[in-house]
């Protein structure tokens, strides 16, 4: 079948429309039409060519949302008609890290996701005769894409597409983040590093579970009155103080118990870490960082109880928990509408990488 989509021919390059080919669901793969996708700093950083995964032509996209047009053989979960949130982290279910307690981190197709093709090494998407590579697994800036059927978490069907998407990545990897990795208590003190699409939803985490300050740090003034609205109880604006770290750490009586980078920046990751108590603080790595970058602290930071540790799509297992947070946005338990700052067509995607360097989005959704 054709497909209209939005392909990146090479990094650095504003995305292309065109129709590509798609071939349909193989064994164990699904066929879904892509209603809404939301675009992330992510795609713009595998854009950028700073990914040392990133492979081009290829299509971009993984914060979508859409309905099951046809399955492949061998497809049991799902069946045409339902509504689901593509994953890029998947949830086999029978890995080694699916049955361990501690990991979100499935590994059964990791590595062919990782080559932009499909478990049999191939791609179903073609131009003008020559294949065009899978994103993450999702490719969710194509109006039809083929997916693993364990890389699809079904979901209600009275819920908005062009709202839920956005659990696909953000929403999940920020409130993830506090709930299902750091396990934040209530009546900790937290601090968020970047209050873009991830960072604010750390924040309406740290709320939901019950923290009692969260302190937002952003370059950005816009975000202050954003994040205050998702319960932040202090921003600190970096131009504003000479030691940012040193700040918090004053501001808190000693640093805070978690701590959360959600920009990508290795020297805010140093910051987030030493702005964490001595003894029992935490920082989360979020942010994704370039090819070549790497973080760096003394390790006495480390030595006087300080951790540091990583979150990946929050820590989720997508196809148990994104139908729960499916719930919890129908159940009005988390804002997801305030953070959807632009909506548009897929002709005018180019515009969403725009507004988010110009740091005007929150989070840009593409309407099929
Ligand atoms: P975004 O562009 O919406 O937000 C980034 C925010 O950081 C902006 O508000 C910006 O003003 C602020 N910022 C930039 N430099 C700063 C600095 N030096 N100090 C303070 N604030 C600064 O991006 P996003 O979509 O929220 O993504 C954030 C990061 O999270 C990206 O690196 C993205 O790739 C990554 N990410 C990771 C996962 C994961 O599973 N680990 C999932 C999604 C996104
Ligand atoms: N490909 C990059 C790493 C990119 C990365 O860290 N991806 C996150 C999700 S970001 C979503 O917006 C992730 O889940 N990583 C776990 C994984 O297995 O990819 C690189 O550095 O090679
Ligand atoms: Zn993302």
């Amino acid at each position: 079948m054709k497909t209209q989509a939005a392909v990146a021919f090479a990094a650095g390059k504003p995305l292309e429309i065109v129709e590509l080919d798609l071939q349909g669901p193989q064994a164990g793969e699904v066929l879904v039409e892509i209603k809404a996708t939301g675009v992330c700093h992510t795609d713009a950083f595998t854009l950028s060519g700073d990914d040392p995964e990133g492979a081009f032509p290829a299509v971009l996209g993984h914060e979508g949302a859409g309905i099951v047009r046809e399955v492949g053989a061998g497809v049991t979960s799902l069946k045409p008609g339902d509504h689901v949130i593509p994953l890029y982290t998947p949830e086999c279910r029978e890995c080694e890290y699916c049955l361990h307690p501690k990991t979100n981190l499935c590994q059964s197709i990791r590595s062919t996701q990782g080559q932009g093709v499909m478990p049999d090494g191939t791609s179903r998407f073609s131009f003008e005769g020559k294949p065009v590579l899978h994103y993450m697994g999702c490719s969710t800036f194509s109006n039809y894409t083929v997916l693993p059927e364990i890389a699809l978490a079904k979901v209600r069907e009275d819920a908005p597409f062009d709202k839920i998407c956005y659990i696909g990545c953000g929403v999940t990897t920020g409130i993830g983040a506090v709930a299902f990795t750091m396990k934040v208590e209530p009546g900790s003190t937290v601090a968020v590093f970047g209050l873009g699409g991830i960072g604010l939803n750390v924040i309406q985490g740290a709320r939901m579970v019950g923290a009692d300050r969260i302190i937002g740090v952003d370059l950005n003034p816009a975000r202050e009155a954003l994040g205050r609205q998702f319960g932040m109880t202090d921003f600190v604006n970096p131009k504003d103080v000479d030691d940012v770290t040193q700040h918090i750490i004053e501001m808190t009586g000693g640093g805070v118990d978690y701590s959360f980078e959600c920009i990508g920046n290795v020297n805010v990751m140093r910051q987030a870490l030493e702005c964490a108590h001595k003894g029992w603080g935490q920082s989360c790595i979020i942010g994704v960082a370039g090819a070549g970058q790497e973080i760096s602290t003394r390790p006495f930071q480390l030595v006087t109880g300080r951790s540091w540790r990583g979150s990946a799509f929050g820590g989720a297992r997508g196809r148990t928990d994104v139908p729960k947070i499916v719930d919890w946005y129908m159940d009005n338990k988390i804002d997801i509408d305030t953070l959807i700052t632009h909506t548009m067509p897929l002709s005018d995607i180019n515009t969403a990488f725009d507004l988010m360097h110009k740091g005007e989005s929150i989070r840009s959704v593409v309407v099929y």
